[in-house]
């Protein structure tokens, strides 16, 4: 077969988030974000570490794009903190704030570094959930086109690239960790479909305001994906897998690319009362925001069998691994009648029971590209493990190379059948603050010396994938 390789303007670089990563949460005019608050109640109830120093990157920047030079990044993915550049959600704008971005982006410049911009990622400002439990009420569309309008406006000129949202569909499945829900409306379901309506004008706004604003400018949605394998070729598994999938994918996919949504799916949740409320022309302004690209966050792939409507079962969504420990995830996402999602016997796990199958992200690239058509980029692609600091100050974190290897060989096979990509950003950059799982569960290609209890001097040290990754990016993919 004629390999194509890379080109030689693909992006290389890896990605963050600002709440996982920067710390300085109360620092120079910033107030809460939800995640501030979720992630005291994390350190309370589980001992994982707040976001309040992270990895300290406010204060590190230029040394960790500094690294990120030595890697020979041509990009770096990262997420604009709302609350540090409008501490109240609306309103006055906190200058601090603003100007640590601009410092950023201008050192990303000064390096060659083409920065991809996530303008929405878990952290919504606490005063807004405070005013009226944040992304539950429409209000909220209009207080992101506020913060939208001048982050775009205020760096049209440095940003080519914008990502809208931070895994929508991630969103829905964990939305009292990835939001700040109130216990008593936590066992209403449909609202994590209100929520992700809202969401959907809100990136369409977005969508919108990138193509007005910034000259060139390319934007599209980040999503959480992951294909859905049957458990096996028995007919009624087969479906199982069809139906997770419209609900679990194409349900945001659809939406960002024919500004529908996916028919099979919402007969299904309007069923169970779980559809959200449309109102008047929202349809139509889904429509105007349509897409340039599409980002990918893949970990892992899924696998969903059959679960007839009267198994006893009942409509459940997440299932969580807290320990570390594999075979501790807590459940499965079921629907009687439609699918329940199980384990893949075929695939080795994580120690957090996700299932690492590169071939799964070739599957998608060529799958999503087939129907929709349109350029994609990786924004999250990553290992996360409980990395060894040695006492020489190594890590030898090889499960991680071959992790990151085989998924960027899936990749150029992609490449290979000719789909469009436009830039690899695995998770992470540097170690962070995990979603669910404190600073002990890492992913960076820099090892962040701090625990879950104790900050330290948060210092850097390379890991061995940090060479390789180096390595990688020279030969521009060719050699792995
Ligand atoms: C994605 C998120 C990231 C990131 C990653 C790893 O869902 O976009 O923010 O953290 O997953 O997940 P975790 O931190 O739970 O291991």
């Amino acid at each position: 077969m004629n390999k194509k390789g890379f080109s030689d303007d693909f992006l290389w670089g890896a990605a963050t988030s600002a709440y996982q990563v920067e710390g300085a949460a109360f620092t120079n005019g910033k107030k809460a974000s939800q995640q501030d608050i979720i992630n005291q109640n994390n350190y309370k109830e589980r001992g994982f570490a707040t976001a309040e120093i992270a990895s300290d990157h406010y204060h590190h920047y230029k040394e960790d794009v500094a690294l990120m030079k030595e890697m020979g990044f041509s990009t770096y993915r990262f997420s604009i903190s709302w609350s540090r550049i409008f501490p109240d959600g609306v309103g006055e704008v906190n200058e601090e704030g603003i100007q640590f971005y601009r410092n950023l982006i201008a050192e990303l410049h000064a390096n060659n570094i083409e920065p991809i911009v996530t303008l929405y990622h878990y952290d919504l400002p606490w005063a807004l959930v405070e005013k009226y439990n944040g992304w539950l009420d429409r209000q909220v569309v209009k207080d992101f086109e506020y913060y939208a309008r001048y982050v775009i406006t205020e760096f049209k000129d440095q940003v080519k690239y914008w990502t809208t949202i931070n895994e929508q569909s991630v969103i829905v499945q964990y939305w009292t960790t990835k939001n700040y829900v109130p216990k008593e409306l936590q066992s209403n379901n449909q609202l994590r479909f209100q929520i992700n309506h809202h969401m959907n004008l809100a990136h369409a706004v977005a969508c919108k305001l990138v193509h007005e604003i910034v000259p060139n400018g390319q934007v599209g949605a980040a999503l959480g994906y992951s294909p859905v394998y049957p458990l096996s070729s028995k007919p009624e598994d087969v479906m199982a897998a069809q139906n997770a999938h419209d609900l679990r994918n194409s349900y945001y996919l659809d939406i960002y690319f024919k500004g529908e949504y996916t028919k099979a799916a919402s007969i299904y949740l309007e069923e169970h009362g779980l559809a959200p409320i449309i109102e008047k022309g929202d349809m139509e302004l889904i429509k105007e925001g349509y897409s340039d690209f599409l980002a990918l966050n893949y970990y892992a792939s899924e696998c969903a069998k059959a679960c007839p409507i009267n198994s006893g079962k009942k409509i459940r969504f997440n299932g969580v691994n807290y320990s570390g420990k594999k075979g501790e995830i807590s459940g499965y996402e079921t629907h009687p009648g439609f699918y329940e999602m199980c384990k893949n016997p075929n695939l080795d796990t994580t120690d957090w029971d996700w299932a690492i199958d590169p071939i799964g992200l070739e599957y998608i690239l060529r799958d999503i590209y087939t129907r929709y058509g349109k350029p994609l980029m990786i924004t999250e692609n990553g290992l996360g493990a409980f990395d060894k600091l040695t006492v020489d100050k190594k890590i030898h974190d090889d499960y991680r190379i071959s992790y990151l290897r085989e998924h960027i060989k899936a990749m150029s096979r992609a490449i290979d059948y000719g789909v469009e990509m436009i830039a690899y950003c695995p998770w992470s950059a540097i170690d962070l603050l995990s979603t669910s799982n404190g600073v002990k569960k890492r992913y960076g290609f820099v090892y962040v010396d701090r625990t879950d209890d104790d900050p330290k001097q948060c210092e850097r040290i390379r890991k061995d994938s940090f060479y390789w990754y180096k390595k990688v990016i020279e030969n521009n993919g060719r050699e792995l």
